[in-house]
C-alpha cells in the first residue's frame, strides 16, 4: 500500500518562489512514489476579505500554476477545498474539541491578526482547526509543508489524541509532517529576516512564479544583502546572501559549499546576475505553460470536477465514521 500525502496552499496572491521551493517542489517529487492529494485552500482564503470574482478566478489560476509547476492531475488528486463540503463539517466537530488557549498561542494567528487589525475574525482564529480537518479527512500519512506550518501540524496531531480520548481509536490516522532540510523557509528579498509570503503588500519582497523575466531580474538584483563583500552561507550575520544561496542551491542542485567555492572572491553583483538568470530559466517554461492552460477555462473546470469526485469518495467515508463515533446520525 502506498502512503498517502496531502498538502495545499491558500488561494491568496500568486504562488512564490518560497511556495515552490518550500512546498510544491517536494510535492512534485512525491507524486510518483505516493498516493497524493493536493488542494486549493479557497475556504482558508476567506479569513481575509476577498473580492468574489477575484477569488474564483484565482482558484483556477492556482490550479493552472500547480499543473504548470509539474503536478499531474491524473497521477494526483487535485481539487478545490470548497467543493468538498466535508471539510467544513469535520472542522466543526474538531472545533468543539479545541481549547481556545491552544489557538491563542499560534504564531501565524498572532502575525496575521497584527497585519489585519480591522478584520480579526473568528475564522482567522480557528484556521488551524480547518487545516486539521483537511488532513484528517483523507487519512494522510505525510504532510509536506514549509516550516511555518509546523505548529499547525502539531495541533492536528494533538486533535487526533483528544478525539481518541473521548470517542475511541480507529477513525483518523496520525499524520506526520514532512519538512525539507534546505529551503523550508525562503526569506523575503527586501527583508531577509521575514519569510517570503505571497500575500505581502510589497511585491518586491517576493518572486511570483508567473512573473515575467524583466520583473524577476529586477527583483533579484535589488534584493537586500549587507555591507560586507564575502559570499558565504551565514544566515545569522548575512541573511540576505544566505537566502540567495539557498535559492541558488535548490534550483541548480549544487551544494551550498560548492557555491561558496564558485563565488569565492567574487562580488554580490555576480551572484545576483547568475541567480536571476537561473530563476528566469527555471520559471520561463512554467509561465508559458501557465498562460497556455489559462486559455481554456472549461478544460480546467472539467479537471477540477474530476479531482473533486475522486477526493469526495474518501472524505465521505471518513466523515461517516466520524459521525458514527460522535453519535450523529448520518443520512443513508
Ligand atoms: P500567505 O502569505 O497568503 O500566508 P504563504 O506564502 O505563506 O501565503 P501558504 O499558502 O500559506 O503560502 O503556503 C503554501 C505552502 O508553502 C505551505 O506548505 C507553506 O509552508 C509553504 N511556504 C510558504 N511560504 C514559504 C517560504 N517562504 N519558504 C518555504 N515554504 C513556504
Ligand atoms: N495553512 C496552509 C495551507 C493549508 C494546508 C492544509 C497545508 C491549508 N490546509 C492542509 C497542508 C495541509 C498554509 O500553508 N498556510
Amino acid at each position: 500500500m502506498k502512503k498517502t500525502i496531502l498538502s495545499g496552499s491558500t488561494v491568496t496572491g500568486d504562488l512564490t518562489l518560497g511556495n515552490y521551493i518550500g512546498a510544491i517542489n517536494n510535492w512534485k517529487r512525491m507524486q510518483d512514489e505516493y498516493d497524493c492529494l493536493y488542494f486549493l485552500a479557497d475556504l482558508h482564503a476567506l479569513t481575509v476579505h476577498q473580492d468574489p470574482a477575484v477569488l474564483r478566478e484565482r482558484t483556477y489560476s492556482f490550479f493552472a500554476q500547480y499543473i504548470a509547476l509539474g503536478l499531474d492531475p491524473q497521477k494526483n488528486i487535485i481539487f478545490a477545498q470548497s467543493q468538498i463540503h466535508e471539510h467544513a463539517e469535520l472542522a466543526w466537530i474538531l472545533t468543539c474539541l479545541t481549547p481556545m488557549g491552544y489557538l491563542n498561542r499560534m504564531t501565524q494567528f498572532k502575525e496575521k491578526a497584527e497585519k489585519n487589525v480591522k478584520n480579526i475574525n473568528a475564522g482567522l482564529f480557528s484556521y488551524p482547526v480547518l487545516m486539521a480537518a483537511d488532513i484528517l479527512l483523507y487519512q494522510a500519512d505525510l504532510v509536506p509543508v514549509g516550516e511555518d506550518q509546523k505548529q499547525h501540524l502539531e495541533l492536528c496531531r494533538d486533535l487526533v489524541g483528544y478525539f481518541e480520548n473521548r470517542y475511541g481509536k480507529g477513525v483518523f490516522k496520525m499524520p506526520e509532517p514532512s519538512i525539507g532540510k534546505v529551503g523550508a523557509r525562503i526569506m523575503s528579498l527586501q527583508d531577509p529576516t521575514k519569510k517570503m509570503s505571497k500575500s505581502d503588500d510589497n511585491e518586491k519582497n517576493y518572486v511570483s512564479i508567473i512573473d515575467d523575466p524583466k520583473k524577476i531580474e529586477k527583483k533579484i538584483k535589488s534584493a537586500a544583502t549587507d555591507s560586507g563583500t564575502e559570499i558565504k552561507y551565514d544566515p545569522e550575520n548575512k541573511p540576505g546572501v544566505a537566502n540567495l544561496l539557498v535559492i541558488f542551491s535548490i534550483l541548480s542542485g549544487k551544494s551550498l559549499e560548492q557555491l561558496e567555492n564558485d563565488y569565492a572572491g567574487k562580488m554580490y553583483g555576480h551572484l545576483k546576475v547568475d541567480l536571476a538568470e537561473l530563476v528566469v530559466q527555471t520559471l520561463t517554461p512554467v509561465r508559458e505553460r501557465y498562460l497556455d492552460l489559462m486559455k481554456n477555462k472549461d478544460h480546467l473546470h472539467q479537471l477540477l470536477q474530476q479531482g473533486a469526485d475522486r477526493a469526495q469518495e474518501r472524505a465521505r467515508e471518513t466523515l461517516r465514521k466520524t459521525y458514527e463515533a460522535v453519535g450523529l446520525i448520518s443520512r443513508s
